[in-house]
């Protein structure tokens, strides 16, 4: 056992938090995608962001609650819209909407209250905000061109930067959660990981920071998927919703039941991995009231359990 992944592989359940100007319209994270928003329709959505109901307290109490032991939350996701304050990029909650307040440190200081790790997503690959990113498949071809792309000019500009703001602003964090890698150069991954290592040593990073193989402290399984194939013996961790989508939709009422819940993180301990049990705050800041009952059943049966 790796004395640096011990608090993570002994905290077995962790809430994922995916949260962005993307709960406006309500429709999941990907809509801007799927809808070729151009990015000055989609920056209007700042405008408007101004979750006042945001309460850092409520939300770790409740992962508390839930029996978790770390909090996942998007500091940026493929949007590209800084859930933080962030001097690299005025597309960020404290400088672009009315808001103006940084949920990221109200998270990390009720987190070291309560004891719960806090941990970032962040979209390092695909960024449809930014005129110089590039992924494999999903680009913002409709504000720009492909051949025209100077990816350092993104990397160097926007994700270390970010990433070194992240990693000095906020406290000690767990460990970043990157995602969709695709097309990301052998090079460029080793960088990144270097940048994080000589910023904070002991953050943890999964494995898709990178499609090279080998790389990141821990597996991060596919969208729901539990259990390690063969005899691979390194740590792993499934990301699952609620629902059937990350981000807040108002379509998507699919719910797993607490009974159903309850199963799927014992088979997931069961095994050897932890999970990561996502949920989508509304634009006013708050976690949906049937998720946070969702959770709270499952804690209850956690805890009977455990004092048996
Ligand atoms: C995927 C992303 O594309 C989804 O939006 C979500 O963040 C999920 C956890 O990972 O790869």
């Amino acid at each position: 056992q790796d004395p640096k992944t011990a608090w993570w592989t002994g905290s077995r359940f962790g809430m994922f938090i995916h949260w962005g100007l993307y709960a406006i319209p309500a429709q999941g994270e990907w809509m801007m995608y799927a809808q070729k928003t151009p990015v000055r329709e989609y920056e209007k959505l700042a405008g408007q962001f101004n979750p006042i109901a945001f309460d850092a307290k409520a939300w770790v109490k409740l992962a508390k609650d839930a029996g978790m032991r770390y909090i996942v939350i998007t500091a940026k996701h493929h949007d590209g819209f800084a859930m933080f304050h962030s001097a690299a990029d005025p597309f960020n909650i404290v400088d672009a909407a009315p808001f103006g307040r940084d949920p990221m440190l109200e998270l990390a200081e009720a987190c070291r209250e309560e004891g719960i790790v806090l941990c970032f997503y962040y979209s390092h690959v695909i960024d449809w905000h930014h005129p110089h990113s590039l992924h494999k498949e999903h680009n913002n071809t409709w504000d720009y061109k492909l051949e025209e792309k100077r990816f350092a000019e993104y990397w160097e500009g926007k994700v270390k930067p970010q990433l070194r703001e992240l990693l000095t602003g906020y406290g000690r964090v767990g460990l970043l959660w990157f995602d969709t890698a695709g097309g990301l150069s052998e090079e460029d991954s080793k960088d990144i990981v270097e940048h994080v290592r000589s910023l904070q040593p002991d953050c943890l990073m999964n494995s898709r920071v990178s499609h090279v193989m080998g790389m990141g402290d821990y597996v991060s399984k596919g969208d729901n998927e539990i259990g390690m194939s063969g005899e691979d013996r390194r740590p792993w961790e499934t990301p699952m919703t609620l629902n059937q989508s990350w981000g807040y939709t108002t379509r998507d009422q699919i719910w797993k039941t607490a009974d159903s819940l309850v199963r799927k993180l014992v088979n997931v301990i069961g095994k050897g991995g932890n999970l990561l049990l996502n949920v989508g705050p509304t634009p006013a800041g708050e976690i949906p009231e049937l998720s946070a009952q969702r959770l709270r059943e499952v804690g209850a049966w956690t805890h009977r359990n455990s004092e048996a």
